[in-house]
């Protein structure tokens, strides 16, 4: 450990030492321990998928790669509406299954499962009744609704459904009429809280955007919780942040500085490829084993992960993508116990490795040592504590204990 995590357990250990009655009178009806967001805490593994119009260029305009995120595109590539409206007429995803996109979740350890409805060019994949233009029934020869399809596939394999909703920005019902664009996604949160079944958490995005304030964002999240008082949402104002939400986001490329994960609870999202949510034809893709550590490290701090896949315009995922979620149904068939309904273990042990920490939420006298990089020359790994350890046991069976 270093000397920062060092402070970090002493701290800790002592609020909870001197403070224990202070510190559960606090938080017994925050969101950080309530029955709301058992299944949230519980999970600690998701998956969400950017899947729109913007992937059928998938990251090429005119023949040149441009740079930034895919979704971006019609932004980065200065596209015209005009011209991006005809992605419409051209989305026909022939090999769109709901169900095998959730099992194919499920099968990589998934607990829940997140869709962007609507990205920030306001293109929206359900059929929703607030635009006649702009939505997949209306605007794409496919015309069936993806939001309600992989809500009940969701339901079907008993994975937690959550949605992604651009809030903030909209390229296509411009918010800088703010009140009409408020009543316009204040009506389509309705529809998406009232016909899709149970709804996990709402990821709001948009939140640099210049209409956004406090006021909004309370009233906001109010506003969803009067809809449906079980919804978890992240805070609409600051992603590294759940001052009016319920979660905050270390989302990849914006991670708020580590000191904040200390307090509150957390959804690390991280991408397959390097520099895009939404599928990029050129961008290069991730090692299964460095995402899998980046796991291990948000679950050792208490901290959900998220994984972003993009799928390919034509409703299939790329298979490097589906290599990658092979690996980690692979990896947590194996040591699924030491990340599901886990915390971060806060005392005070040393190790002679890159090592991450878990502890069982309903047995806090078991915690699991995550060897981040196994040892190649020395033999033994060394645990030291101040405490006794009655048994040890490796999860993997093909791993020699002694
Ligand atoms: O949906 C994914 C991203 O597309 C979205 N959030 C995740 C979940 C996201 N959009 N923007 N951002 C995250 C960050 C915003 C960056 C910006 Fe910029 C800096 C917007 C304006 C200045 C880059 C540079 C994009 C436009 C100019």
């Amino acid at each position: 450990f270093n000397t920062n995590s060092m402070k970090y357990f002493k701290l800790t250990f002592v609020i909870l030492f001197t403070a224990s009655h202070l510190f559960q009178l606090s938080y017994a009806q925050s969101s950080q321990t309530s029955k709301r967001s058992s299944w949230f805490r519980d999970a600690r593994v998701g998956m969400i998928v950017h899947w729109g119009l913007y992937s059928i260029p998938a990251g090429v305009w005119k023949g040149k790669q441009i740079p930034w995120y895919g979704e971006w595109i019609k932004d980065r590539a200065s596209i015209s509406d005009t011209d991006y409206a005809k992605l419409a007429s051209r989305f026909y995803p022939e090999k769109f299954n709901a169900d095998e996109w959730i099992r194919t979740a499920a099968d990589a350890g998934m607990k829940y499962f997140c869709i962007v409805t609507k990205h920030h060019d306001g293109f929206c994949l359900w059929n929703t009744k607030e635009n006649n233009d702009w939505n997949i029934k209306s605007a794409t020869p496919f015309k069936r609704d993806i939001v309600k399809e992989l809500s009940d596939a969701c339901q079907q394999h008993g994975i937690v459904y959550a949605l992604y909703y651009s809030s903030g920005l909209d390229w296509h019902y411009p918010s800088s009429n703010w009140p009409s664009y408020k009543k316009y996604y204040y009506n389509q949160l309705k529809e998406l809280l009232t016909n899709y079944g149970k709804i996990g958490y709402l990821w709001f995005d948009g939140e640099w955007t210049t209409q956004w304030n406090a006021k909004e964002a309370e009233e906001l999240y109010n506003y969803v919780r009067g809809l449906d008082p079980e919804i978890m949402t992240n805070n609409p104002k600051k992603k590294g942040s759940s001052a009016f939400g319920d979660f905050g986001l270390d989302e990849e490329n914006y991670s708020p500085p580590a000191s904040d994960f200390k307090t509150g609870l957390w959804e690390r999202d991280r991408l397959v490829q390097y520099n895009t949510w939404g599928y990029k034809s050129w961008e290069p893709w991730k090692k299964s084993a460095d995402l899998i550590r980046d796991m291990i490290d948000a679950a050792s701090l208490s901290m959900n992960f998220c994984l972003n896949v993009g799928p390919k315009a034509d409703g299939s995922f790329p298979p490097q993508a589906l290599a990658i979620l092979k690996d980690f149904g692979r990896w947590l068939k194996v040591n699924g116990e030491a990340i599901y309904k886990t915390k971060g273990f806060v005392k005070n042990i040393s190790i002679n490795f890159d090592c991450r920490i878990t502890q069982n939420t309903s047995n806090d006298s078991v915690w699991y040592v995550h060897v981040l990089k196994w040892p190649e020359t020395k033999k033994s790994i060394k645990i030291t504590t101040s405490f006794p350890i009655t048994s040890v046991a490796a999860l993997d069976q093909s791993i020699l204990m002694k």
